[in-house]
C-alpha cells in the first residue's frame, strides 16, 4: 500500500530460495526500469527455514559516475518532471510484468481459482491443491493482463492476502467480480485450515494445546534495567519509551514504560508532552531509551529538546551493548560493526557538547544514589540527563559478581525482593524465597531491597581477580 503510493515495485518471495532469487532479481529490476525496488518479507518468511541454493557470484560492472540533477536532485522543477519518468518505468514494468517468471499461472482444477503471493501462496497451496493459482511474485506493479486472463479461465475466483486487501482492490476496480475480505480477515496471520474452512467450509478438528504457563518475555535475570525500572516504580514515575530490551519494562510487575513509537521517539515523545501540558507535568516522567538508540536517532530529540528550552528528564540506560538484536557494537563499544578497534564516543561528553548542564552518570545497581539523583532532576525547569551504567548480563565480557542466597531463618516471607520479578527468584513450599544459583548472577537487587538481611553473596573469586 505504502509502495503503491510511492510508485515503488515491490516483490514478495514464498520461501527462502524465492528470498534469495528475487533479492537478486531486484537488482535486474533496478537496473533495467531505472527504479528503487522493494523486496517484501513478513514474520513468517523471515521464521522459515528451506533449501537454498548457491550460485556463483556476479560482479557487476563498475558505472562511470555522471552527474544527473534531474533525476538525483529532487527540487520542485526537476521532480515534476521525474515523476512523469517514473510513471512511465512503472507502466512498463507494468506490462512486462505479464510474461515475467516471477508471475506464474498453475492451472489444475478450474472450478476453483486463487490469485496469492508471499507466504500466504503455501497455505493456498496446502489447503487447496486442487485449485489452480495465479501466483504473483511481484505485487506492485500487478500484471493486468495475465490477472484478467486468469479469472476468465476460473469459474470462482479467490483472492488470498493477508492483511490489507491491496491486490483485491485493484483487482475489483477492473471489474473483475472475486472473493476476499468477505471471507478472510485482515487481522493476523492466515494459516492453511484458515483458507480451508473459509472456502471449503471443512473445519479442521485438532487437538486442543495443552494447559501450559504462558512464558511471556522477561529481562534476563541480573538485567541493569531491571534494577532502574525498580527505582522509576517506587517513585510513581511513568516512562516515555523506546525500543529495545528496557521496552519490557512495560510489563508486570515493573510496569513502568507506558508507551513506544519507533527508535529514537521517547525524547521527542517527551518534549512533545512537555509542549502540550506543561513543565509541571512531566515532573512525573522521564524518556527511558539505550544507548544504541540513542546514538541512532535518539541524539537528535536531546539537541533539539535543550535547544528550544523545554524541561524534562532524559535516561540513557547504557548496558555498552545492542542487546535486544544480538550484541551488535555501536559507536559508543569501541569497536566497527567488523569488530575493530575504534574511539568510542563517550555519550557523557556527547550530552555535554549538545549544551546539557546537568548530565549524571550513575551505576545502574546503585539504588540509593539512582533513587536520589531521579528525584532531583525530575524536579529541575530544563533538560538533564541520566547515564545508567551496567553492562548487559549476557556480554561475553560481563564477569558475574557471584550467587546470592536467601538465608530461610532471617527471611519473613514479605515478596519485597521478588517484587522486580527476576526471574532467577521463586517461593519454596513454606512461602520463604529460593534463588536459583544457576540463574542468578549476584547483581544484588534483591539483596539491597531485602530489609532484614535475609539475602547475601558469595563473591565470585574471578571477578576482580
Ligand atoms: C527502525 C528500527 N531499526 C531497527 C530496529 C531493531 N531494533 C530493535 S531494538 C534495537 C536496539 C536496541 O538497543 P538499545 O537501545 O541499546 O537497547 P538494549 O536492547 O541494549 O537494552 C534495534 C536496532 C527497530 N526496532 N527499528
Ligand atoms: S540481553 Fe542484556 S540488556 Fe537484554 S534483558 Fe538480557 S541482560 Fe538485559
Ligand atoms: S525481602 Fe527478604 S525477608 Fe522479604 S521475602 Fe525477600 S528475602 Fe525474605
Ligand atoms: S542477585 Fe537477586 S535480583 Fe540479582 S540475579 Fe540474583 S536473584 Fe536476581
Amino acid at each position: 500500500m505504502v509502495a503503491r503510493a510511492a510508485v515503488v515495485p515491490v516483490l514478495e518471495p514464498s520461501d527462502s530460495e524465492e528470498a534469495r532469487v528475487f533479492m537478486k532479481k531486484a537488482f535486474d529490476i533496478s537496473e533495467e526500469y531505472d527504479t528503487v525496488v522493494m523486496v517484501r518479507t513478513t514474520t513468517r518468511l523471515a521464521h522459515s527455514q528451506g533449501i537454498v541454493n548457491l550460485e556463483d557470484r556476479v560482479e557487476p560492472e563498475d558505472k562511470v559516475y555522471t552527474r544527473d540533477i534531474a533525476k538525483h536532485l529532487l527540487m520542485p522543477g526537476t521532480a515534476k518532471k521525474r515523476h512523469l519518468v517514473v510513471e512511465a518505468n512503472m507502466k512498463r514494468l507494468a506490462e512486462d510484468a505479464c510474461s515475467m517468471e516471477l508471475n506464474r499461472t498453475e492451472y489444475r482444477d478450474t472450478s476453483i481459482g486463487v490469485i496469492s503471493s508471499g507466504i500466504p501462496y503455501q497455505y493456498v497451496r496446502e489447503a487447496l491443491p486442487e485449485a489452480s493459482v495465479l501466483k504473483l511474485g511481484m505485487v506492485n506493479p500487478l500484471p493486468k493482463e495475465l490477472i484478467k486472463e486468469f479469472a476468465s479461465k476460473v469459474e470462482k475466483l479467490y483472492i488470498v492476502e493477508e492483511l490489507e486487501p491491496v491486490i483485491e482492490e485493484q483487482v475489483r476496480s477492473w471489474g473483475i467480480s472475486c472473493t476476499g475480505k468477505e471471507i478472510f480477515t485482515i487481522q493476523g496471520e492466515y494459516s492453511a485450515n484458515m483458507i480451508r474452512e473459509a472456502v471449503l467450509g471443512e473445519k479442521t478438528e485438532y487437538p486442543q494445546p495443552a494447559d501450559a504457563p504462558a512464558r511471556p518475555p522477561i529481562l534476563c535475570p541480573g538485567c541493569p534495567h531491571r534494577s532502574v525500572f525498580s527505582v522509576l516504580k517506587k517513585l510513581k514515575i511513568h516512562g516515555a519509551g523506546d525500543i529495545g530490551c528496557y521496552t519490557l519494562g512495560a510489563l508486570e510487575p515493573l510496569s513502568v514504560m507506558d508507551e513506544n513509537v519507533c527508535m529514537g521517539a521517547s525524547i521527542s515523545t517527551l518534549h512533545g508532552m512537555e509542549k502540550a501540558k506543561g513543565k509541571d507535568y512531566v515532573k512525573n516522567w522521564v524518556a527511558l531509551i539505550g544507548d544504541s538508540t540513542f546514538l541512532h536517532t535518539g541524539v537528535n530529540s536531546l539537541m533539539n529538546m535543550v535547544y528550544n528550552k523545554a524541561t524534562g528528564t532524559v535516561m540513557i540506560l547504557d548496558n555498552s551493548t545492542t542487546g535486544m538484536t544480538g550484541h551488535q557494537d555501536h559507536p559508543a563499544t569501541g569497536k566497527t560493526l567488523k569488530g575493530e578497534t575504534t574511539y568510542a564516543i563517550n555519550i557523557y561528553g556527547l550530552c555535554k557538547a549538545l549544551g546539557i548542564e546537568h548530565v549524571y552518570e550513575v551505576n545502574a545497581f546503585d539504588l540509593e544514589e539512582l533513587e536520589k539523583v531521579i528525584k532531583r532532576e525530575t524536579q529541575r525547569d530544563e533538560v538533564s540527563v541520566i547515564i545508567t551504567k551496567s553492562p548487559c548480563a549476557l556480554l561475553k565480557s560481563f564477569v558475574p559478581s557471584g550467587t546470592c542466597v536467601v538465608d530461610a531463618e532471617k527471611c519473613k516471607k514479605c515478596g519485597v525482593c521478588m517484587s522486580s520479578g527476576c526471574p532467577a527468584m521463586s517461593r519454596a513450599a513454606d512461602h520463604t524465597v529460593v534463588i536459583d544459583e544457576t540463574m542468578c548472577n549476584g547483581c544484588g537487587l534483591c539483596m539491597q531491597n531485602c530489609k532484614f538481611d535475609a539475602i547475601s553473596l558469595i563473591p565470585n573469586p574471578k571477578k576482580n581477580a
